[in-house]
């Protein structure tokens, strides 16, 4: 490494235990800005086809007002995904480049998503399970080191916030109801609680990329860490509900004070994030139809700015 950024990526070390935040135009090293680019496009395009399950029920959803929620968070998980394609965008990539790769299969998204929404339970369970293993997340990580990042995940944030208790109030209401409603809400929770808990990752000693994260201050805490808040959070709550967490295995550790679990089954795990979960053609292929499908919004769009700026010049 050249003696220069020596004394730069010490002086970046030194800012990172200050708990200052990184900016755009400030120093940094490639890695870190690779580890950025990486890991904020995979959130940006978790948001986006996370869009697609619940997307799925907007037309089902069982009352005016169910459906008027529904649209009004899925619109929101848009929304989530633009602030973090802009601030992917400040590390020097392009939304182009974060499009291609994801179209091309090259960069991942949340595991979660690839599984199907069979059941209105399901939207439920969404707001639940997946929108609160997310706030665990991202609460955390709202504290990291680069400006852009940390700011969108306090406003990403306070809408997941929102978007769990709609979820839990659609569980709530289908668990002290008729006996085929609790049924179907139990089915459902059987189907979301272990993909729920790969969310957070491998296992710490087979995360290749939590060390350098950790260390930048990129995640505050390991995925094990995470899962395990999450977990101890849940099983409560799941008791409040009536709901059986699907797992033989559940058991209160007196001397750790948390819940430990079985196994995940990690092959399932690989599996979905290696494109052969359940619906990742399914995801993929229905947001290549709406990216391609619609250029010519795009085309319209940057026709009419170009002229205007044009215009403008002349
Ligand atoms: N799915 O070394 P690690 C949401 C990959 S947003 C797919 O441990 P890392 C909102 C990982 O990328 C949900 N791939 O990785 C919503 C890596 O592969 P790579 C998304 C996964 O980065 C709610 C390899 O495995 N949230 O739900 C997964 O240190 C409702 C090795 O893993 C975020 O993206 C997975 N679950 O930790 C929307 C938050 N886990 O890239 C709609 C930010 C691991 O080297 C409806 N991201 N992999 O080829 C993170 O916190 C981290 O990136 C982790 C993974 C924790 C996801």
């Amino acid at each position: 490494m050249p003696e220069n950024n020596i004394v730069l990526e010490k002086e970046f070390e030194k800012r990172l235990i200050q708990q200052e935040k990184i900016e755009p135009r400030d120093w940094m090293p490639e890695k870190y800005r690779n580890q950025l680019i990486r890991l904020i496009s995979q959130h940006a395009h978790s948001e986006i086809i996370g869009m697609l399950p619940e997307g799925n029920w907007i037309t089902r959803a069982p009352s005016l007002r169910r459906k008027i929620a529904l649209l009004a968070k899925v619109q929101d998980e848009a929304g989530h995904g633009l602030y973090l394609y802009c601030a992917a965008e400040t590390l020097g990539t392009t939304r182009e480049e974060m499009f291609d790769q994801l179209h091309e299969g090259k960069a991942k998204y949340s595991s979660i998503f690839n599984y199907p929404t069979l059941t209105w339970a399901d939207i439920g369970m969404i707001g639940w399970l997946v929108d609160g293993a997310a706030i665990i997340n991202q609460t955390t990580m709202a504290r990291c080191s680069y400006g852009p990042y940390s700011r969108s995940l306090l406003r990403i944030c306070k809408e997941e916030n929102f978007h769990k208790i709609q979820g839990m109030e659609i569980v709530g209401v289908l668990c002290s109801g008729t006996k085929e409603q609790r049924e179907m809400a139990q089915e459902s929770f059987n189907r979301w609680w272990w993909p729920t808990l790969m969310m957070f990752g491998p296992h710490d000693s087979n995360s290749p990329n939590s060390g350098e994260l950790l260390k930048w201050k990129i995640k505050m805490k390991s995925n094990d860490e995470l899962r395990q808040r999450f977990i101890d959070i849940t099983v409560e709550q799941a008791k409040v509900f009536g709901l059986e967490i699907p797992d033989p295995n559940l058991n209160y550790n007196q001397k750790t004070g948390k819940w430990d679990t079985g196994e995940i089954n990690w092959e399932e795990f690989y599996n979905v994030i290696n494109g052969n979960g359940l619906c990742n053609k399914e995801r993929l292929g229905a947001r290549k139809n709406a990216h391609f499908g619609n250029s010519w919004v795009r085309d319209a769009a940057t026709t009419y700015e170009n002229k205007k700026n044009n215009l403008k010049a002349a």
